[in-house]
Protein backbone atom coordinates (compact mmCIF):
# COMPACT_ATOMS: atom_id res chain seq x y z
CA UNK A 1 0.00 0.00 0.00
CA UNK A 2 1.16 3.26 -0.69
CA UNK A 3 2.32 6.22 1.81
CA UNK A 4 0.32 9.02 2.22
CA UNK A 5 2.20 12.31 2.31
CA UNK A 6 1.87 15.28 4.11
CA UNK A 7 1.51 16.44 7.74
CA UNK A 8 0.34 12.65 9.26
CA UNK A 9 1.60 13.06 12.44
CA UNK A 10 -0.89 12.40 15.40
CA UNK A 11 -3.35 10.34 13.29
CA UNK A 12 -5.14 7.42 14.77
CA UNK A 13 -4.18 4.38 12.88
CA UNK A 14 -7.79 3.43 11.81
CA UNK A 15 -7.33 7.06 9.78
CA UNK A 16 -4.21 7.02 8.32
CA UNK A 17 -5.62 3.26 7.04
CA UNK A 18 -8.61 5.21 5.53
CA UNK A 19 -6.53 7.79 3.80
CA UNK A 20 -4.68 4.67 2.50
CA UNK A 21 -7.29 3.39 1.21
CA UNK A 22 -8.20 6.20 -1.43
CA UNK A 23 -4.98 4.86 -3.26
CA UNK A 24 -7.56 2.12 -4.32
CA UNK A 25 -10.15 4.42 -5.90
CA UNK A 26 -10.40 3.73 -9.38
CA UNK A 27 -12.56 7.39 -10.64
CA UNK A 28 -14.34 6.34 -14.55
CA UNK A 29 -12.72 8.46 -16.68
CA UNK A 30 -15.34 10.92 -17.91
CA UNK A 31 -15.79 11.95 -14.18
CA UNK A 32 -14.09 14.64 -11.86
CA UNK A 33 -14.56 12.53 -8.98
CA UNK A 34 -17.24 9.78 -7.89
CA UNK A 35 -20.03 11.20 -5.46
CA UNK A 36 -18.72 8.40 -2.86
CA UNK A 37 -15.23 9.27 -2.62
CA UNK A 38 -15.82 12.80 -2.34
CA UNK A 39 -18.06 12.00 0.84
CA UNK A 40 -15.27 9.99 2.05
CA UNK A 41 -12.69 12.66 1.71
CA UNK A 42 -14.71 15.32 3.33
CA UNK A 43 -16.06 13.48 6.32
CA UNK A 44 -12.29 12.38 7.31
CA UNK A 45 -10.92 15.92 6.49
CA UNK A 46 -13.49 17.13 8.88
CA UNK A 47 -12.36 14.14 11.62
CA UNK A 48 -9.66 15.14 11.34
CA UNK A 49 -9.50 18.90 11.24
CA UNK A 50 -6.63 19.09 8.36
CA UNK A 51 -7.34 19.63 4.44
CA UNK A 52 -6.45 16.13 2.55
CA UNK A 53 -5.91 16.25 -0.87
CA UNK A 54 -6.03 13.74 -4.16
CA UNK A 55 -3.61 13.68 -7.38
CA UNK A 56 -5.64 11.68 -9.77
CA UNK A 57 -4.37 10.57 -13.20
CA UNK A 58 -5.81 10.64 -16.60
CA UNK A 59 -6.66 7.04 -15.83
CA UNK A 60 -8.64 7.49 -13.14
CA UNK A 61 -5.88 6.58 -10.94
CA UNK A 62 -5.50 7.96 -7.16
CA UNK A 63 -1.16 8.53 -7.48
CA UNK A 64 -1.21 10.17 -4.31
CA UNK A 65 -2.76 10.97 -1.11
CA UNK A 66 -1.58 14.23 0.98
CA UNK A 67 -2.84 15.46 4.35
CA UNK A 68 -2.31 19.55 4.98
CA UNK A 69 -2.95 21.58 8.00
CA UNK A 70 -6.42 23.45 8.24
CA UNK A 71 -5.34 25.89 5.65
CA UNK A 72 -3.31 24.22 3.44
CA UNK A 73 -1.77 21.16 1.57
CA UNK A 74 1.79 20.84 0.44
CA UNK A 75 1.88 19.21 -3.02
CA UNK A 76 5.00 16.81 -3.02
CA UNK A 77 7.61 16.34 -6.11
CA UNK A 78 6.11 15.22 -8.62
CA UNK A 79 9.05 15.12 -10.34
CA UNK A 80 8.66 11.67 -12.46
CA UNK A 81 5.38 12.35 -13.77
CA UNK A 82 5.87 13.60 -17.32
CA UNK A 83 6.50 17.38 -17.87
CA UNK A 84 7.12 17.94 -21.87
CA UNK A 85 6.82 21.40 -23.05
CA UNK A 86 3.81 22.24 -23.55
CA UNK A 87 2.12 19.72 -22.33
CA UNK A 88 -0.20 19.53 -18.75
CA UNK A 89 1.13 17.14 -15.74
CA UNK A 90 -0.98 14.44 -16.51
CA UNK A 91 -2.26 14.76 -13.13
CA UNK A 92 -5.15 16.53 -11.50
CA UNK A 93 -5.29 17.47 -7.42
CA UNK A 94 -8.96 17.64 -5.94
CA UNK A 95 -8.59 18.92 -2.51
CA UNK A 96 -10.65 19.58 0.79
CA UNK A 97 -11.10 22.84 1.77
CA UNK A 98 -12.86 23.31 5.64
CA UNK A 99 -14.08 26.64 5.30
CA UNK A 100 -16.70 27.05 2.20
CA UNK A 101 -14.90 28.94 0.10
CA UNK A 102 -13.62 28.86 -3.78
CA UNK A 103 -9.90 28.15 -4.93
CA UNK A 104 -7.40 30.46 -3.25
CA UNK A 105 -5.04 32.60 -4.85
CA UNK A 106 -1.87 29.45 -3.67
CA UNK A 107 -4.33 26.79 -5.63
CA UNK A 108 -4.32 28.87 -8.66
CA UNK A 109 -0.28 28.66 -7.80
CA UNK A 110 0.01 25.25 -7.47
CA UNK A 111 -2.39 25.02 -11.06
CA UNK A 112 0.10 27.27 -12.84
CA UNK A 113 3.71 26.11 -11.54
CA UNK A 114 2.97 22.35 -11.74
CA UNK A 115 0.93 22.89 -15.15
CA UNK A 116 -1.82 20.79 -13.40
CA UNK A 117 -4.84 19.10 -15.28
CA UNK A 118 -7.15 21.25 -13.30
CA UNK A 119 -7.38 22.06 -9.39
CA UNK A 120 -10.50 21.14 -7.61
CA UNK A 121 -11.41 22.44 -4.51
CA UNK A 122 -14.91 20.89 -2.36
CA UNK A 123 -15.82 22.04 0.81
CA UNK A 124 -18.36 20.85 3.01
CA UNK A 125 -20.86 21.26 5.66
CA UNK A 126 -20.58 21.09 9.73
CA UNK A 127 -21.77 17.45 8.73
CA UNK A 128 -18.63 16.76 6.92
CA UNK A 129 -21.19 16.66 3.69
CA UNK A 130 -19.95 17.56 0.53
CA UNK A 131 -20.96 21.11 -1.44
CA UNK A 132 -20.51 22.94 -4.61
CA UNK A 133 -16.86 21.84 -6.19
CA UNK A 134 -14.78 25.11 -7.35
CA UNK A 135 -12.39 23.33 -10.58
CA UNK A 136 -10.14 25.85 -12.16
CA UNK A 137 -7.69 25.01 -14.92
CA UNK A 138 -5.50 27.09 -17.76
CA UNK A 139 -6.22 28.76 -20.54
CA UNK A 140 -4.55 27.61 -23.56
CA UNK A 141 -4.72 30.88 -25.13
CA UNK A 142 -2.91 33.86 -24.39
CA UNK A 143 -4.64 35.87 -22.01
CA UNK A 144 -2.16 37.75 -19.69
CA UNK A 145 -5.40 39.08 -17.87
CA UNK A 146 -7.25 36.23 -17.38
CA UNK A 147 -5.08 33.27 -18.12
CA UNK A 148 -6.83 30.88 -15.97
CA UNK A 149 -10.64 29.41 -16.59
CA UNK A 150 -13.37 28.50 -14.11
CA UNK A 151 -16.04 26.22 -14.61
CA UNK A 152 -19.50 26.74 -13.10
CA UNK A 153 -19.24 24.92 -9.51
CA UNK A 154 -20.39 21.51 -9.86
CA UNK A 155 -23.06 19.62 -7.57
CA UNK A 156 -21.18 16.80 -5.91
CA UNK A 157 -24.50 14.72 -7.40
CA UNK A 158 -23.15 15.37 -10.75
CA UNK A 159 -19.52 15.07 -12.02
CA UNK A 160 -19.57 13.74 -14.73
CA UNK A 161 -18.14 16.81 -16.23
CA UNK A 162 -16.50 14.55 -19.84
CA UNK A 163 -13.31 14.96 -17.67
CA UNK A 164 -10.58 12.92 -19.72
CA UNK A 165 -11.98 14.60 -23.19
CA UNK A 166 -12.11 18.46 -21.86
CA UNK A 167 -8.39 18.01 -20.50
CA UNK A 168 -7.52 16.55 -24.27
CA UNK A 169 -9.14 19.08 -26.03
CA UNK A 170 -7.32 21.83 -23.39
CA UNK A 171 -4.27 20.12 -24.37
CA UNK A 172 -4.85 20.27 -28.39
CA UNK A 173 -5.47 23.37 -27.94
CA UNK A 174 -2.21 24.51 -26.58
CA UNK A 175 -0.77 22.47 -28.76
CA UNK A 176 -2.65 24.46 -31.68
CA UNK A 177 -1.54 27.38 -30.55
CA UNK A 178 2.12 26.72 -29.66
CA UNK A 179 2.08 25.95 -33.21
CA UNK A 180 5.64 25.79 -35.14
CA UNK A 181 6.63 23.56 -32.05
CA UNK A 182 6.61 20.75 -33.95
CA UNK A 183 6.86 18.00 -31.27
CA UNK A 184 9.73 15.95 -30.29
CA UNK A 185 12.02 18.93 -32.36
CA UNK A 186 15.53 19.41 -30.98
CA UNK A 187 15.00 23.26 -31.41
CA UNK A 188 14.92 24.37 -27.68
CA UNK A 189 12.43 27.33 -26.77
CA UNK A 190 13.91 29.68 -24.69
CA UNK A 191 11.70 31.75 -22.75
CA UNK A 192 13.41 35.55 -21.64
CA UNK A 193 13.32 37.05 -17.66
CA UNK A 194 15.11 40.07 -17.04
CA UNK A 195 14.85 41.09 -13.21
CA UNK A 196 16.82 44.16 -12.75
CA UNK A 197 17.59 46.47 -10.08
CA UNK A 198 18.86 48.81 -12.42
CA UNK A 199 17.52 51.21 -14.54
CA UNK A 200 14.71 50.48 -17.39
CA UNK A 201 16.74 51.69 -19.91
CA UNK A 202 19.62 49.55 -19.07
CA UNK A 203 17.75 46.39 -18.53
CA UNK A 204 16.10 46.95 -21.73
CA UNK A 205 19.78 47.26 -23.49
CA UNK A 206 20.58 43.99 -21.19
CA UNK A 207 17.96 42.03 -22.64
CA UNK A 208 18.70 42.79 -26.10
CA UNK A 209 22.24 41.49 -25.90
CA UNK A 210 20.71 38.55 -24.24
CA UNK A 211 18.69 37.58 -27.06
CA UNK A 212 21.43 38.09 -29.13
CA UNK A 213 23.37 35.91 -26.86
CA UNK A 214 20.18 33.13 -27.19
CA UNK A 215 20.38 33.27 -31.07
CA UNK A 216 23.65 33.11 -31.12
CA UNK A 217 23.34 29.89 -29.08
CA UNK A 218 20.99 28.56 -31.67
CA UNK A 219 17.80 28.81 -29.60
CA UNK A 220 14.34 30.13 -30.46
CA UNK A 221 12.85 33.05 -28.30
CA UNK A 222 9.40 32.29 -27.55
CA UNK A 223 8.96 35.23 -24.93
CA UNK A 224 10.09 37.65 -22.43
CA UNK A 225 8.68 38.36 -19.39
CA UNK A 226 10.35 41.86 -17.58
CA UNK A 227 10.79 43.05 -13.69
CA UNK A 228 11.41 45.68 -12.68
CA UNK A 229 12.93 45.63 -8.88
CA UNK A 230 14.03 48.34 -6.40
CA UNK A 231 15.59 45.24 -4.79
CA UNK A 232 15.96 41.99 -6.05
CA UNK A 233 14.26 39.35 -3.93
CA UNK A 234 17.42 37.45 -2.75
CA UNK A 235 15.25 34.16 -2.58
CA UNK A 236 14.40 33.76 -6.29
CA UNK A 237 14.92 37.28 -7.85
CA UNK A 238 11.14 37.65 -9.25
CA UNK A 239 8.34 38.06 -7.20
CA UNK A 240 5.90 35.33 -6.77
CA UNK A 241 3.44 36.93 -8.96
CA UNK A 242 5.26 37.14 -12.08
CA UNK A 243 6.50 33.57 -11.20
CA UNK A 244 3.26 32.27 -11.70
CA UNK A 245 2.98 34.26 -15.34
CA UNK A 246 5.92 32.74 -16.43
CA UNK A 247 5.23 29.62 -15.84
CA UNK A 248 1.92 29.80 -17.50
CA UNK A 249 4.01 31.75 -20.60
CA UNK A 250 6.14 28.76 -20.37
CA UNK A 251 3.31 26.34 -20.77
CA UNK A 252 1.47 28.42 -23.78
CA UNK A 253 4.50 28.76 -25.58
CA UNK A 254 5.74 25.10 -24.60
CA UNK A 255 9.14 26.91 -23.51
CA UNK A 256 11.35 24.34 -22.64
CA UNK A 257 14.10 26.22 -20.90
CA UNK A 258 13.89 29.50 -19.15
CA UNK A 259 17.31 32.23 -19.42
CA UNK A 260 17.80 34.73 -16.48
CA UNK A 261 19.53 37.47 -17.52
CA UNK A 262 20.91 37.90 -14.00
CA UNK A 263 23.47 35.53 -12.67
CA UNK A 264 21.96 33.03 -10.36
CA UNK A 265 23.37 32.00 -7.34
CA UNK A 266 23.16 28.32 -6.22
CA UNK A 267 20.19 28.79 -3.78
CA UNK A 268 18.47 31.04 -6.45
CA UNK A 269 18.24 28.33 -8.95
CA UNK A 270 17.70 25.56 -6.23
CA UNK A 271 14.55 27.35 -5.03
CA UNK A 272 12.97 28.95 -8.79
CA UNK A 273 13.41 25.07 -10.18
CA UNK A 274 11.56 23.98 -6.87
CA UNK A 275 8.74 25.89 -7.53
CA UNK A 276 8.61 25.79 -11.58
CA UNK A 277 9.29 22.66 -13.44
CA UNK A 278 11.38 23.46 -16.08
CA UNK A 279 14.94 23.56 -16.65
CA UNK A 280 16.77 27.27 -15.31
CA UNK A 281 19.67 28.87 -16.74
CA UNK A 282 21.71 32.01 -15.97
CA UNK A 283 23.12 34.02 -18.72
CA UNK A 284 26.90 33.18 -17.48
CA UNK A 285 25.71 29.26 -18.27
CA UNK A 286 24.70 31.09 -21.65
CA UNK A 287 27.58 31.64 -22.67
CA UNK A 288 29.00 29.32 -21.21
CA UNK A 289 27.10 26.80 -23.50
CA UNK A 290 27.99 29.49 -26.70
CA UNK A 291 31.98 28.67 -25.81
CA UNK A 292 31.46 25.17 -25.49
CA UNK A 293 29.60 25.03 -28.95
CA UNK A 294 32.52 27.06 -30.46
CA UNK A 295 35.21 25.85 -29.27
CA UNK A 296 37.85 24.59 -31.66
CA UNK A 297 41.25 23.77 -30.25
CA UNK A 298 42.01 21.41 -27.68
CA UNK A 299 42.91 24.42 -25.24
CA UNK A 300 40.02 25.87 -25.89
CA UNK A 301 38.34 23.02 -25.10
CA UNK A 302 39.87 21.95 -22.16
CA UNK A 303 39.45 25.60 -20.62
CA UNK A 304 35.71 25.53 -21.53
CA UNK A 305 35.29 22.31 -19.88
CA UNK A 306 37.19 23.29 -16.68
CA UNK A 307 35.29 26.74 -16.62
CA UNK A 308 31.79 24.28 -17.05
CA UNK A 309 32.48 22.26 -14.14
CA UNK A 310 33.82 25.21 -11.61
CA UNK A 311 30.75 26.86 -12.49
CA UNK A 312 28.23 23.97 -12.06
CA UNK A 313 29.53 22.46 -8.70
CA UNK A 314 28.18 24.65 -6.15
CA UNK A 315 25.43 24.73 -8.03
CA UNK A 316 24.83 20.24 -7.79
CA UNK A 317 23.52 20.26 -4.69
CA UNK A 318 21.99 17.16 -3.02
CA UNK A 319 18.49 17.32 -4.01
CA UNK A 320 19.40 16.98 -7.37
CA UNK A 321 16.19 17.89 -9.11
CA UNK A 322 17.68 21.70 -10.58
CA UNK A 323 20.55 19.66 -12.50
CA UNK A 324 18.49 16.63 -13.23
CA UNK A 325 16.96 18.90 -15.72
CA UNK A 326 20.43 19.86 -17.33
CA UNK A 327 21.54 16.40 -18.90
CA UNK A 328 20.72 17.53 -22.04
CA UNK A 329 20.72 20.55 -24.68
CA UNK A 330 21.24 23.80 -23.38
CA UNK A 331 23.47 24.33 -20.40
CA UNK A 332 23.87 20.98 -19.92
CA UNK A 333 26.23 20.42 -22.86
CA UNK A 334 30.07 20.22 -23.23
CA UNK A 335 32.49 21.03 -25.73
CA UNK A 336 32.42 18.69 -28.37
CA UNK A 337 28.74 17.86 -27.42
CA UNK A 338 30.42 15.36 -24.94
CA UNK A 339 27.18 15.61 -21.76
CA UNK A 340 28.59 17.51 -18.46
CA UNK A 341 29.58 14.89 -15.68
CA UNK A 342 26.83 16.27 -13.48
CA UNK A 343 28.41 13.89 -10.19
CA UNK A 344 29.81 16.13 -7.47
CA UNK A 345 32.85 13.55 -6.91
CA UNK A 346 33.66 13.39 -10.49
CA UNK A 347 33.11 16.68 -11.15
CA UNK A 348 35.87 17.54 -8.83
CA UNK A 349 38.45 14.71 -10.18
CA UNK A 350 37.36 15.66 -13.31
CA UNK A 351 38.38 19.56 -12.38
CA UNK A 352 41.68 18.33 -11.50
CA UNK A 353 42.79 16.49 -13.86
CA UNK A 354 41.53 19.59 -16.65
CA UNK A 355 43.92 21.73 -14.63
CA UNK A 356 46.68 19.37 -14.92
CA UNK A 357 46.27 19.07 -18.77
CA UNK A 358 45.79 23.06 -19.11
CA UNK A 359 49.25 23.66 -17.69
CA UNK A 360 50.73 21.47 -19.54
CA UNK A 361 49.14 23.25 -22.86
CA UNK A 362 49.83 26.88 -21.91
CA UNK A 363 53.33 25.89 -20.93
CA UNK A 364 53.76 23.95 -24.59
CA UNK A 365 52.20 27.52 -25.95
CA UNK A 366 54.92 29.62 -23.89
CA UNK A 367 57.64 27.46 -25.58
CA UNK A 368 56.57 28.55 -28.77
CA UNK A 369 56.29 32.15 -27.94
CA UNK A 370 59.75 32.00 -26.76
CA UNK A 371 60.58 31.12 -29.92
CA UNK A 372 58.96 34.05 -31.88
CA UNK A 373 60.05 36.13 -29.81
CA UNK A 374 64.08 35.04 -30.87
CA UNK A 375 63.10 36.13 -34.13
CA UNK A 376 62.21 39.78 -32.43
CA UNK A 377 58.43 40.40 -34.02
CA UNK A 378 56.20 42.95 -33.32
CA UNK A 379 52.92 41.68 -31.84
CA UNK A 380 49.84 43.72 -32.45
CA UNK A 381 46.32 42.74 -31.04
CA UNK A 382 42.99 42.74 -31.69
CA UNK A 383 40.90 43.26 -28.67
CA UNK A 384 36.94 44.17 -28.84
CA UNK A 385 33.66 43.20 -28.03
CA UNK A 386 32.06 40.32 -29.30
CA UNK A 387 30.89 40.96 -33.12
CA UNK A 388 32.43 43.94 -33.39
CA UNK A 389 34.54 43.19 -36.54
CA UNK A 390 38.04 41.88 -35.12
CA UNK A 391 38.10 38.73 -37.42
CA UNK A 392 36.57 40.53 -40.26
CA UNK A 393 39.58 43.45 -39.63
CA UNK A 394 42.35 40.76 -39.43
CA UNK A 395 40.77 39.27 -42.37
CA UNK A 396 41.21 42.95 -44.44
CA UNK A 397 44.36 43.43 -43.52
CA UNK A 398 46.35 40.39 -44.48
CA UNK A 399 44.05 38.54 -46.85
CA UNK A 400 43.19 35.38 -44.81
CA UNK A 401 40.14 34.01 -44.04
CA UNK A 402 39.68 33.88 -40.34
CA UNK A 403 35.64 32.97 -39.76
CA UNK A 404 33.70 36.06 -39.40
CA UNK A 405 30.27 35.92 -38.73
CA UNK A 406 27.15 37.72 -37.63
CA UNK A 407 26.90 36.14 -34.68
CA UNK A 408 28.35 36.64 -30.45
CA UNK A 409 31.67 34.58 -29.99
CA UNK A 410 32.55 33.43 -33.49
CA UNK A 411 36.22 33.53 -32.20
CA UNK A 412 37.05 31.36 -29.34
CA UNK A 413 40.83 30.10 -30.28
CA UNK A 414 43.33 32.89 -31.48
CA UNK A 415 44.93 33.43 -34.68
CA UNK A 416 47.34 35.07 -35.46
CA UNK A 417 48.92 36.30 -39.17
CA UNK A 418 51.94 38.34 -40.14
CA UNK A 419 51.27 41.60 -41.78
CA UNK A 420 54.10 43.66 -43.69
CA UNK A 421 53.77 47.45 -43.55
CA UNK A 422 54.48 49.42 -46.42
CA UNK A 423 57.62 50.71 -45.46
CA UNK A 424 58.60 46.80 -45.08
CA UNK A 425 58.15 45.84 -41.28
CA UNK A 426 57.08 43.01 -40.74
CA UNK A 427 54.62 42.07 -37.33
CA UNK A 428 52.19 39.30 -35.96
CA UNK A 429 49.17 40.70 -35.77
CA UNK A 430 46.16 37.96 -33.73
CA UNK A 431 42.55 38.22 -33.19
CA UNK A 432 41.50 37.86 -29.85
CA UNK A 433 38.14 35.98 -27.99
CA UNK A 434 35.57 38.68 -28.28
CA UNK A 435 35.20 40.57 -25.09
CA UNK A 436 31.58 40.46 -22.92
CA UNK A 437 30.06 42.77 -19.76
CA UNK A 438 29.99 40.44 -16.98
CA UNK A 439 31.71 37.99 -18.43
CA UNK A 440 31.50 34.82 -16.22
CA UNK A 441 34.19 34.76 -13.77
CA UNK A 442 35.03 31.79 -14.63
CA UNK A 443 35.44 32.02 -17.92
CA UNK A 444 37.83 34.78 -17.03
CA UNK A 445 40.06 32.34 -14.92
CA UNK A 446 39.63 29.84 -17.77
CA UNK A 447 41.07 32.07 -20.68
CA UNK A 448 43.05 33.87 -18.41
CA UNK A 449 46.09 31.99 -20.01
CA UNK A 450 44.92 32.91 -24.02
CA UNK A 451 44.14 36.31 -22.84
CA UNK A 452 47.58 37.06 -21.08
CA UNK A 453 49.01 36.43 -24.50
CA UNK A 454 47.68 40.45 -24.83
CA UNK A 455 50.71 41.12 -22.61
CA UNK A 456 53.10 40.62 -25.34
CA UNK A 457 51.26 42.61 -26.81
CA UNK A 458 53.03 45.54 -28.39
CA UNK A 459 50.31 47.70 -29.72
CA UNK A 460 46.27 46.95 -28.85
CA UNK A 461 43.68 47.79 -31.32
CA UNK A 462 40.35 48.31 -30.05
CA UNK A 463 37.61 47.56 -32.14
CA UNK A 464 34.25 49.70 -31.45
CA UNK A 465 31.11 48.80 -33.31
CA UNK A 466 30.08 52.25 -33.58
CA UNK A 467 26.48 51.21 -35.57
CA UNK A 468 25.54 49.61 -32.47
CA UNK A 469 23.84 51.35 -29.61
CA UNK A 470 25.51 49.51 -26.88
CA UNK A 471 29.00 51.40 -27.88
CA UNK A 472 29.64 53.50 -25.10
CA UNK A 473 28.60 50.88 -22.25
CA UNK A 474 30.83 47.78 -24.89
CA UNK A 475 33.91 49.94 -24.61
CA UNK A 476 33.45 50.43 -20.79
CA UNK A 477 33.84 46.72 -20.21
CA UNK A 478 36.02 46.03 -22.73
CA UNK A 479 38.01 48.97 -20.92
CA UNK A 480 37.17 47.39 -17.45
CA UNK A 481 38.27 43.62 -19.00
CA UNK A 482 41.69 45.14 -20.13
CA UNK A 483 42.46 47.03 -16.66
CA UNK A 484 41.88 43.37 -14.55
CA UNK A 485 44.20 42.14 -17.03
CA UNK A 486 46.81 45.19 -16.38
CA UNK A 487 46.53 45.95 -19.52
CA UNK A 488 45.38 49.67 -19.03
CA UNK A 489 48.86 51.23 -20.14
CA UNK A 490 49.46 49.57 -23.08
CA UNK A 491 49.63 51.62 -26.03
CA UNK A 492 46.22 51.23 -27.96
CA UNK A 493 44.28 52.80 -30.70
CA UNK A 494 40.52 52.64 -31.08
CA UNK A 495 39.49 51.89 -34.37
CA UNK A 496 35.97 52.92 -34.84
CA UNK A 497 34.55 49.95 -37.32
CA UNK A 498 31.69 50.23 -39.32
CA UNK A 499 31.07 53.40 -40.44
CA UNK A 500 30.09 52.48 -43.15
CA UNK A 501 26.51 51.66 -41.03
CA UNK A 502 26.49 55.32 -39.61
CA UNK A 503 26.17 58.92 -41.47
CA UNK A 504 29.18 60.45 -42.64
CA UNK A 505 28.85 62.99 -39.40
CA UNK A 506 28.20 60.54 -37.38
CA UNK A 507 31.23 58.87 -38.08
CA UNK A 508 33.62 62.53 -37.85
CA UNK A 509 32.01 63.53 -34.77
CA UNK A 510 32.52 59.86 -33.06
CA UNK A 511 36.06 59.87 -34.01
CA UNK A 512 36.40 63.11 -32.25
CA UNK A 513 34.60 62.54 -29.37
CA UNK A 514 36.11 58.45 -28.73
CA UNK A 515 39.88 59.91 -30.53
CA UNK A 516 39.89 57.09 -32.58
CA UNK A 517 39.76 55.70 -36.73
CA UNK A 518 37.22 55.32 -37.75
CA UNK A 519 37.32 52.41 -40.60
CA UNK A 520 35.16 50.00 -42.25
CA UNK A 521 36.79 46.84 -41.56
CA UNK A 522 34.65 44.77 -44.74
CA UNK A 523 36.63 47.25 -47.37
CA UNK A 524 40.24 47.68 -47.40
CA UNK A 525 40.41 51.56 -48.89
CA UNK A 526 39.09 52.58 -45.53
CA UNK A 527 41.84 51.28 -43.66
CA UNK A 528 45.08 53.16 -44.82
CA UNK A 529 44.93 55.81 -41.86
CA UNK A 530 44.68 53.09 -39.70
CA UNK A 531 47.40 51.30 -41.22
CA UNK A 532 49.59 54.49 -41.08
CA UNK A 533 48.52 55.23 -37.60
CA UNK A 534 49.75 51.46 -36.59
CA UNK A 535 53.25 52.06 -38.71
CA UNK A 536 53.42 55.27 -36.44
CA UNK A 537 53.06 53.98 -33.00
CA UNK A 538 55.23 50.23 -33.85
N1 LIG B 1 28.52 46.59 -42.22
C1 LIG B 1 29.67 46.16 -41.71
N2 LIG B 1 29.70 44.94 -41.14
C2 LIG B 1 30.86 44.52 -40.63
C3 LIG B 1 32.02 45.32 -40.65
N3 LIG B 1 33.00 44.64 -40.05
C4 LIG B 1 32.47 43.45 -39.65
N4 LIG B 1 31.18 43.37 -39.99
C5 LIG B 1 30.26 42.25 -39.75
O1 LIG B 1 30.09 42.09 -38.36
C6 LIG B 1 29.94 40.72 -38.04
C7 LIG B 1 30.94 40.31 -36.99
O2 LIG B 1 32.23 40.35 -37.49
P1 LIG B 1 33.42 39.47 -36.90
O3 LIG B 1 34.65 39.90 -37.61
O4 LIG B 1 33.06 38.05 -36.86
O5 LIG B 1 33.44 40.05 -35.41
P2 LIG B 1 34.38 39.61 -34.22
O6 LIG B 1 34.71 40.86 -33.48
O7 LIG B 1 35.51 38.78 -34.71
O8 LIG B 1 33.36 38.76 -33.35
P3 LIG B 1 33.65 37.58 -32.31
O9 LIG B 1 34.71 36.70 -32.88
O10 LIG B 1 32.32 36.95 -32.22
O11 LIG B 1 34.05 38.25 -31.04
C8 LIG B 1 30.11 39.96 -39.34
O12 LIG B 1 28.84 39.66 -39.85
C9 LIG B 1 30.86 40.95 -40.22
O13 LIG B 1 30.57 40.74 -41.59
C10 LIG B 1 31.94 46.61 -41.29
O14 LIG B 1 32.90 47.38 -41.36
N5 LIG B 1 30.74 46.96 -41.78
MG1 LIG C 1 36.02 36.92 -34.35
Amino acid sequence: MKKTYGNTAGLKANQIKRLENFYRRRIPPEFLLTLELAREICRLSREIRRQIGILVNRRGKVCFVIVGDNKKIVIPDTGEYRADPGRLKGLRCIHTHLTPETLSEDDLTDLALLRLDMMAVISSNPEGLPQKIHVAHIMPKKSRKNPYQLLTPLNPGNLNIDCLALIQALEDELARVSSGHEAGSNTERALLVSASSGTKRQAKESLAELRDLVRSSGLEIVGSVTQQRKKSDSRILIGPGKLQDLAILALQEAATVIIFDQELNPSQIRSITDRIELKVIDRSQLILDIFAQRAQSREGKLQVELAQLKYLLPRLVVKNTAMSRLTGGIGGRGPGETKLEINRRRAREKIAGLEKAVFSVTKHRQQQKAKRYKKGLRVISIVGYTNAGKSTLLNTLTKSNVAAESRLFATLDPSSRRLRFPRDIEVIITDTVGFIKDLPNDLMVAFRATLEELEDADLLLHIIDISNPRYEEQIKSVEKILADLNLQNTATIRVLNKMDRVSPQTSTRLSQKLKGIAISARSKVTLLPLIEEMEKRI
